[in-house]
């Protein structure tokens, strides 16, 4: 091969293959921690949405456990890596505020999404749905579960996590009206969204409540863990689990009797819907102001309220009639 055209194959080599050349906005996902069913699904439709606006390099990152200290590490390495965008489900509301502010004072777009920072450690929040809506779900799940009440515990997922905090103190505000007087909330426990650990919790739960009918837990992690807990304790038929939870990971344990109905709302959905508010916060087109309109592609859109809040939809109920067809999905 001639000097000049070998010069030349390796300049465009270099070309292609150097990140700075026809470089992509890179927008990172930073999630709760790895290896969770929940955020999978959510990346899987950050990538479906980077392929559909084009130009941009989705990195999905998390720590080994959900931890609000292993996220900081994340984000300072992101900040040396000069993302364009970080959103994040935090593990803490608060506890990430200061290096996200450092991000932003970079000039890093930051938003929240699913577990919110608070509001002046980001530019706006993106909730599946809020929180109103879900506290009113998982009451009306507790009764299916149990339609007479009677003794109900809570296995959550860690103890700062933002959004299952507030989903907990909505339930709870439900619960406390006439409608629900025979419900009888005994404890709350966290499973720190690791499955050894929610399956020992939801044990202990047997063992100091011989009285409980309901486990209701609000995380996807949590109420499978729950559900099997049920069945190798040979409690199915006695104690019902509901909460938050995938078809694809609560199938069997509807079909076994564990779990009449539980809810959920579209995971890919909101993996796909969080970088298209990325993207337009990146693009200058959405600040993070009240009343702001932020455009979800083919999901819709959402108004950000006082709070720089967006919120979806109205969380989806799934039992024995359709769990099997949306378990293909996520
Ligand atoms: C777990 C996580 C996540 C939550 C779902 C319902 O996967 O805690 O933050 O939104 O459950």
């Amino acid at each position: 091969m001639p000097r000049l055209h070998l010069l030349l194959t390796a300049a465009l080599a270099a070309l292609v293959s150097s990140p700075s050349a026809f470089a992509a906005d890179k927008i990172a996902l930073v999630v709760k921690s790895l290896g969770n069913g929940f955020f999978d699904a959510a990346r899987q439709g950050a990538q479906e949405a980077a392929k559909e606006l084009g130009g941009l390099e989705i990195i999905y990152a998390g720590p080994a456990k959900a931890t609000a200290e292993g996220q900081v590490e994340i984000v300072n390495a992101l900040i040396a890596q000069r993302v364009k965008v970080i959103a994040i489900s935090a593990n803490d509301p608060d506890a990430l505020v200061p290096v996200l502010k450092k991000a932003m004072q970079r000039g890093i777009k930051v938003l929240s999404f699913d577990s919110m920072v608070r509001k002046d450690g980001r530019q706006m929040h993106l909730a599946p749905s809020s929180g109103p809506l879900i506290g009113r779900k998982l009451a009306a799940l507790i009764t299916d579960a149990s339609p007479t009440g009677g003794q109900v515990a809570v296995l959550s997922a860690t103890a700062q996590a933002t959004n299952q905090n507030a989903w907990i103190a909505e339930m709870k505000t439900v619960l406390a009206t006439p409608a629900y007087a025979s419900v009888k909330l005994v404890g709350v426990v966290y499973g720190d969204d690791q499955t050894d650990k929610s399956y020992r919790e939801a044990q202990g739960l047997l063992k100091s409540h011989p009285q409980l009918k309901v486990i209701v837990a609000p995380t996807t992690v949590g109420i499978a863990a729950a559900a099997r807990a049920i069945q190798d304790e040979r409690m199915t038929g006695k104690v019902f689990v509901t909460g938050l939870g995938l078809p694809s990971e609560m199938v069997g344990h509807v079909k076994n009797g564990a779990v009449k109905s539980f809810a959920i709302w579209n995971p890919v959905d909101l993996g796909y819907s969080v970088i298209y508010a990325a993207n337009a916060l990146s693009k200058g087109g959405v600040k993070g102001a009240a009343g702001e309109v932020v455009s979800l592609g083919r999901v819709g859109k959402v108004t950000l309220d006082a709070n720089a809040e967006g919120a979806m939809a109205e969380p989806f109920t799934f039992d024995a009639s359709n769990v099997e067809k949306f378990s293909k999905m996520y």
